[in-house]
């Protein structure tokens, strides 16, 4: 028997507009909206009261790795404590990425990562896949994990050399591919040989710690290879997502190409609009190792809200994480050599509230546009509209109850997830997640937790979502090419040069 739930009392909010309305939700769907709900019968309904709160779509954070197998040990939050701390933060669906090795099958990484979440997902996910190479399989593969396993998004890594990268044939054969099978080519933008190189020198030179991870991954490496992303999938017309936006220089390189009209969406994430990359010169080496992730956070200590601006415009499109945690012993694996460290920080747990409160409660969006980056874009980007990222009737029950004044203070010492280090500990934020509902099961009420661990479901994407597609399709007409007509050649055709 699933619960039924009476919401009542606060302003539903959605990407377009809020309203005063209760909600009513019966098995796992909102059946009704609207003011002074009745439903009947009374007995065995939960009300939950949700006077001077919003009711908004349950969050949807579009890039964690959870137990992520990598550089030589694995991510501490596992599909359990991961979806766990996500749901106390006001966030009901994860889409995490299955990521083969290069040479190894996209298909079996698929059916591992979904054998590892299944028995321990407390919230609905679904998984991105990786392509870490080219081949005719590769190819088959992809077509079989749109058409059977329900995947629409790819990613292909720029960096991580010898082990992830693509070469520039090779990305401009997979976003090809993509556009072919109506999915979205993400992209981790980074050139992978600037920072072997990089690395390199500053090894030579004795810098060995976390500001080496920083002064390797400088602006430049990020900002050639987004904009060189941009220029290959253009040249394809397919749509791309370029994943954790970490610097102004990339933010622009994406501003730029939307104005041009071009399709891409840009990805900041969460610790990239919360801190900045001054930790990583921090004196206390277990602090600034914590930090190291790529692309690294900004040096630069404007860059939070500069990107914030950005999104609060439309300039950059929905609020991820990269959620891949490490403690400090793991971290350890580096400390002798920043190449060394394992990549990855929080965010899943603190994502809503970081963007309330660098976002809304400093003036710069409106509780609307909240919704939009947390939820409802990605719902649109990624096909899962109007099932995520909307409460209206007929949506699934993936709905939290936001108290916008409230405040709550970061840390590892309150925190859900598995890892011993928060990178916003101390950040006090107004938006505190009140009740997180998953499918019409309350799993969070203040502080307490009702979830079993697989009772999230893996959610199929189907290809071409209408949000993206309309545009890629008004983009082809635009740019089609049409050839000058002339006279043919009449003169005489060497094929060795004339002597002169
Ligand atoms: N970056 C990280 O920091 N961690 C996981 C993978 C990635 O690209
Ligand atoms: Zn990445
Ligand atoms: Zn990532
Ligand atoms: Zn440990």
């Amino acid at each position: 028997q699933k619960q039924r739930l009476l919401i009542k009392g606060g302003r539903v909010v959605n990407d377009d507009q809020s309203v005063e309305a209760d909600v009513y939700v019966e098995e796992g769907v909102v059946q009704e909206v609207g003011p002074n709900l009745n439903p009947r019968p009374p007995s065995g309904l939960t009300v939950l009261d949700a006077t001077n709160k919003l009711v908004i779509p349950g969050g949807i954070d579009t890039h964690t790795h959870l137990q992520f197998p990598f550089m030589g040990t694995t991510s501490k939050d596992d599909f359990y404590t991961g979806t766990k701390a996500a749901v106390a933060g006001g966030t009901t669906m994860i889409i995490d990425f299955a990521i083969p090795q290069k040479g190894c099958s996209l298909i079996e990484a698929f059916d591992t990562w979904k054998s590892w979440a299944d028995p321990k997902v407390c919230c609905d996910y679904a998984l991105h896949v990786a392509v870490t190479w080219w081949s005719d399989e590769v190819k088959e593969e992809m077509k079989t994990l749109v058409d059977v396993k329900g995947v629409n998004s790819f990613k292909m890594f720029m960096a991580y050399k010898d082990l992830y990268m693509l070469s520039d044939e090779e990305l401009y054969s997979a976003f090809s591919y993509c556009k072919e099978l109506g999915t979205i080519a993400q992209v981790h933008a980074e050139n992978g040989e600037l920072i072997a190189q990089n690395a390199k020198k500053l090894l030579a030179m004795g810098i060995t710690g976390p500001e080496g991870h920083a002064l390797s991954h400088s602006e430049d490496v990020e900002a050639e290879a987004t904009h060189r992303a941009i220029a290959i999938a253009n040249t394809v017309n397919c749509p791309l997502f370029v994943v954790h936006v970490m610097s102004k220089s990339s933010a622009r390189m994406i501003t730029n190409a939307r104005n041009e009209g071009k399709v891409v969406y840009g990805e900041p994430i969460a610790a990239g609009l919360g801190i900045d990359g001054t930790n990583y010169w921090n004196e206390d080496w277990a602090h600034a190792a914590a930090h190291v992730m790529s692309p690294p956070l900004s040096p630069d200590p404007s860059t939070p809200d500069f990107l914030m601006n950005l999104l609060a415009n439309d300039d950059l499109s929905v609020v991820g994480t990269d959620n891949c945690t490490f403690d400090t012993c793991q971290k350890a694996l580096g400390k002798d050599d920043f190449t060394k460290i394992p990549n990855g920080l929080n965010g899943v747990e603190d994502r809503m509230s970081v963007v309330w409160e660098k976002g809304v409660y400093s003036g710069k969006m409106d509780e609307n546009r909240f919704v939009a980056v947390t939820s409802t874009n990605a719902a649109k980007i990624f096909n899962l509209y109007p099932k995520k990222g909307r409460i209206a009737v007929g949506s699934d029950a993936d709905i939290v109850i936001w108290d916008p004044e409230a405040t709550r203070t970061i840390s590892a010492k309150t925190h859900h997830q598995a890892n011993n280090f928060n990178v916003f500990e101390g950040m006090v934020c107004h938006g505190v997640p009140v009740t997180t509902i998953s499918r019409g099961k309350v799993v969070y009420h203040d502080g307490d937790f009702n979830v079993t661990a697989g009772q999230g479901k893996y959610v199929s994407r189907p290809p071409f979502p209408p949000y993206v597609y309309e545009r890629v399709k008004q983009r082809q007409e635009v740019c089609k090419p049409v050839p000058v007509k002339r006279e043919p050649y009449a003169g005489v055709v060497s094929a060795t040069p004339e002597s002169e």
